[in-house]
């Protein structure tokens, strides 16, 4: 089903305006804001783990139970998007919320994951900017110690995003700390937005953000299954 929703002249990324319904939206906002779990302040934006923690230096996770409420999730991903190996499902989300001027720096989930990711947007707009990576033995680097900016995608809430390949493994992604994005002639999906003509987009309320990723390498610590 994805084909359909390759964007832009990079690969491989995938967008799917409305991939859940408003009711679906507003049932994971009020789980998502109702819920007494901890914030974990970062640099521009907070966000709260599900399935465990990734251990940097192990290079595992570290597992523990994905919360009932995001299961169907995952399991509808898996089996839409064989983002995360054919027939295999996530274990991993990480929920980000950002309030309008905030973002996340340029950069590349790494090795640990299996290269493909899914991000569902929930309740407000951003732009995601992909950028080549250059490479540290690359001369231009003597030129100037910046990335290319490659292509950018506007997720607007209920949309799905899915990058893998090229995308996932060359580029860096990120999201610029901005309240009003510019709409420029970067932007891939336009024909998706609900004004394709648009130039600018206000970022609005708090985002929330779902990214949903398989950890190649787990460490249970679940004890045995019941
Ligand atoms: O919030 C988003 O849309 C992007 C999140 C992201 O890039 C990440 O969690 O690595």
């Amino acid at each position: 089903m994805l084909e359909k929703h390759r964007i832009g002249w990079l690969p491989e990324i995938f967008y799917i305006p409305e991939y859940i319904s408003v009711d679906d939206e507003e049932r994971l906002c009020q789980t998502i804001r109702a819920s007494k779990a901890p914030w974990i302040k970062v640099s521009g934006r907070r966000l709260r783990n599900y399935g465990g923690t990734v251990h940097e230096k192990l290079g595992v996770l570290l597992q523990s139970p994905v919360p009932s409420w995001l299961q169907p999730l995952l399991r509808r991903l898996g089996e839409d998007t064989q983002a995360f190996g054919p027939g295999l499902e996530a274990n991993h989300v990480l929920l980000n919320a950002y309030r309008p001027g905030e973002g996340i720096m340029p950069h590349q989930d790494g090795p640990l994951y299996h290269p493909g990711v899914c991000i569902l947007s929930l309740a407000a707009p951003a732009v995601m900017r992909f950028s080549r990576k250059r490479s540290s033995d690359d001369d231009t680097r003597a030129q100037g110690d910046f990335n290319s900016l490659v292509v950018s995608v506007a997720l607007q809430p209920r949309s799905l995003l899915v990058f893998r390949g090229d995308a996932y493994t060359h580029c860096l992604h990120g999201i610029d700390e901005v309240e009003e994005e510019a709409l420029d002639e970067t932007v891939a999906n336009r024909e998706a937005l609900p004004d394709p003509e648009a130039r600018v987009m206000k970022r609005g309320n708090e985002r929330l953000s779902l990214t949903v990723r398989r950890v190649l390498r787990v460490k249970n610590i679940l004890g045995p299954r019941k």
